[in-house]
C-alpha cells in the first residue's frame, strides 16, 4: 500500500472545454479541501459531485466541479478526487501546482492504473487493456481492448493455470505418498495426456492470436512494382484520396508515401514505394533502396504489374525478390488491352484509374488475414505481444516437460518445467508469488485424496 497522495492532469494538455486534475491517496480529500472553502469535503459521501471554486489567498483560481470517490470504491481503491476545471493549460497547471503545495506528489505515468493493480482491483492484463483502449484505432481493436478490461484474458489464463495446477497437484501427491501410485503409470498414463492437452489448447490460442495481433496493430502493406505500373494510383484508389503524385513519367515516386485504410475493422498501413529498376539517378536510387527495405519489413506485399505489357525482366526480378512474402499480384490497367503473357495464383484484376476491382482486392486481403472467420462474440484473441511471448514460453516449458517424460526422467524433473510454465502464466496476469501457488495447491489437496 502506498500512503502518498498522487496528483496529475488526466486530460491531454492543450486548450479544451474541460481539464481534469485527479488525486488519489489517503490525503486526496483533505488536500483539495484546503483550496475549496465553500464546502467541507471531509464528510461528503462517496460518488458525489460538488460545485464551487478553487481558491488561493481569497482569490478565485477557477470555478470547478469536484467528484469524490471514497476508498475502496474507486479506480485505484484509494480516495480519489477529480477536479473538473476549465480547459486552459495555465489554469489546469495552476490547480496542479496548488495540490502539490497542499501535500500531493506528482504521479508517474500510469501510476493510477499501477495502483489499481497493486491494490488488487485489476490484474495486469486489465491494466494493459486500459492502455489498449486509449490506443485503439478501429472498432475491432477497441472491442478487443474492452474484452481485456472485462477480464477475458485474465479468465483465459486463469483457466489454463488451474488445469496446470491439477497436473502439478497429481505430482505433489505422488511425491508425498510414493507408495500410492506407480510413477511410470502416473507419468505416462496421467501426466502426459494432461500436459499434451494443455499444449494443444495453448497452440490454439496462439494460432488465434495471429488474428488478434492483426486487429491490434494493423497490417504493414507494401505496394511494390517497376516504374509506371500504377502503384501510386492504386494507393490513391485504396485511400479514396489523391495523396500520392501520379504522372506518366517513370520514376515519379521517390520517397515513400503512407496511408491507412480500415477494411471491415482491419487496419491496413499502406506504403507506396518508388518503382524498382536500375537507375542512374541518385535520388531515385535512394528511393529504390528504401523500397527494398520496405519489402523486408512488410507483412503483405501488393505486387503491381501492368496488364497492358508483357512481363519484363524488372517484373521477373521483383517477383523473385518478393517470392517468400505474403503476396497478392495486382494486374493493373485492366481497362486496357491484355498484353500480359503469364498467369498468377493469387491475383486480382483492377483498374486503379477507373477504381474497379478495388473491393475484390479488399475482400481478398480480409480473407487472407482473418481467414474469413472472426467471431466477435468469442473474442478470446490474445493481441498483446507480451502475453503472446509469455504464452509461447509456457508452451515450450510444457513441451520440455513432455520431453523429460519421454526420457524417463524422475517425476520431480518433470515438475520443474511445469512450475516454470505456472510462473510464466502468472507473469501474464501479474500474479507470481509462490505462496499463492502453495495456498492453491493446499486447497486442491483438501478436495482430493
Ligand atoms: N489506363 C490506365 N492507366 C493507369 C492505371 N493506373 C495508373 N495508370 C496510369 O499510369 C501512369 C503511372 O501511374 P502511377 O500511379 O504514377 O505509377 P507508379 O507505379 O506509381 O509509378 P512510379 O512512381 O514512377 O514508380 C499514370 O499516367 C497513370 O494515370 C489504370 O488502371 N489504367
Ligand atoms: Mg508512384
Amino acid at each position: 500500500m502506498n500512503n502518498e497522495t498522487i496528483v496529475a492532469i488526466s486530460t491531454a494538455i492543450g486548450q479544451g472545454a474541460i481539464s481534469i486534475v485527479r488525486l488519489s491517496g489517503d490525503q486526496a480529500i483533505e488536500i483539495v479541501n484546503k483550496f475549496f472553502p465553500e464546502k467541507d469535503l471531509k464528510n461528503v459521501s462517496s460518488h458525489t459531485v460538488h460545485y464551487g471554486h478553487i481558491v488561493q489567498n481569497n482569490q478565485h483560481i477557477d470555478e470547478v466541479m469536484l467528484t469524490i470517490f471514497r476508498s475502496p470504491k474507486s479506480f485505484t481503491t484509494e480516495d480519489i478526487v477529480e477536479i473538473n476545471c476549465h480547459g486552459g493549460v495555465f489554469v489546469a497547471s495552476k490547480i496542479l501546482e496548488l495540490m502539490l503545495e497542499g501535500g500531493a506528489i506528482s504521479a508517474k505515468p500510469g501510476e493510477f492504473t499501477e495502483r489499481a493493480f497493486l491494490n488488487g482491483r485489476i490484474d495486469l492484463t486489465q491494466a494493459e487493456a486500459v492502455m489498449d483502449i486509449i490506443e485503439a484505432s478501429s472498432d475491432l481493436s477497441l472491442s478487443l481492448a474492452n474484452k481485456g478490461l472485462d477480464g477475458i484474458i485474465y479468465n483465459l489464463i486463469t483457466d489454463l493455470r488451474s488445469e496446470l495446477l491439477d497436473i502439478i497437484a497429481q505430482i505433489e501427491v505422488n511425491i508425498d505418498y510414493p507408495e500410492y501410485d506407480d510413477v511410470e503409470v502416473l507419468t505416462n498414463d496421467v501426466l502426459k495426456p494432461a500436459i499434451s492437452l494443455l499444449v494443444k489448447e495453448i497452440a490454439q490460442i496462439l494460432e488465434k492470436a495471429k488474428v488478434g495481433k492483426v486487429i491490434r496493430e494493423g497490417i504493414k502493406t507494401a505496394i511494390i512494382g517497376r516504374p509506371n505500373v500504377g502503384k501510386s494510383s492504386l494507393l490513391n484508389a485504396l485511400l479514396r484520396e489523391d495523396k500520392a503524385i501520379v504522372t506518366e513519367i517513370q520514376g515519379t515516386t521517390r520517397d515513400i508515401v503512407e496511408g491507412q485504410i480500415n477494411i471491415g475493422g482491419v487496419i491496413l498501413n499502406l506504403i507506396d514505394t518508388a518503382g524498382i529498376r536500375q537507375s542512374q539517378d541518385k535520388i531515385e536510387r535512394i528511393g529504390i533502396d528504401k523500397a527494398k527495405a520496405v519489402i523486408h519489413d512488410a507483412q503483405l506485399v501488393l505486387f503491381v504489374i501492368d496488364n497492358n505489357a508483357a512481363l519484363t525482366d524488372d517484373d521477373k526480378k521483383l517477383l523473385k525478390l518478393t517470392q517468400h512474402k505474403k503476396r497478392i499480384v495486382i494486374i493493373n490497367k485492366s481497362d486496357l488491352d491484355q498484353e500480359l503473357d503469364v498467369e498468377f495464383e493469387t491475383s486480382v484484376q483492377v483498374s486503379a484509374l477507373n477504381k474497379t476491382g478495388i473491393d475484390k482486392l479488399e475482400q481478398k486481403i480480409k480473407d487472407m488475414f482473418l481467414a474469413g472467420s472472426i467471431n466477435i462474440g468469442d473474442q478470446t484473441y490474445l493481441s498483446n505481444a507480451r502475453h503472446i511471448q509469455k504464452l509461447k514460453e509456457t508452451k515450450k516449458a510444457l513441451l520440455d516437460s513432455i520431453g523429460s517424460i519421454h526420457k524417463a526422467m524422475p517425476v520431480d524433473m518433470v515438475e520443474i518445467d511445469l512450475k516454470d510454465a505456472w510462473t510464466l502464466l502468472g507473469d501474464i496476469i501479474g500474479d507470481n508469488s509462490s505462496t499463492a501457488l502453495l495456498d492453491e495447491l493446499f486447497s486442491k489437496f483438501c478436495l482430493g485424496k
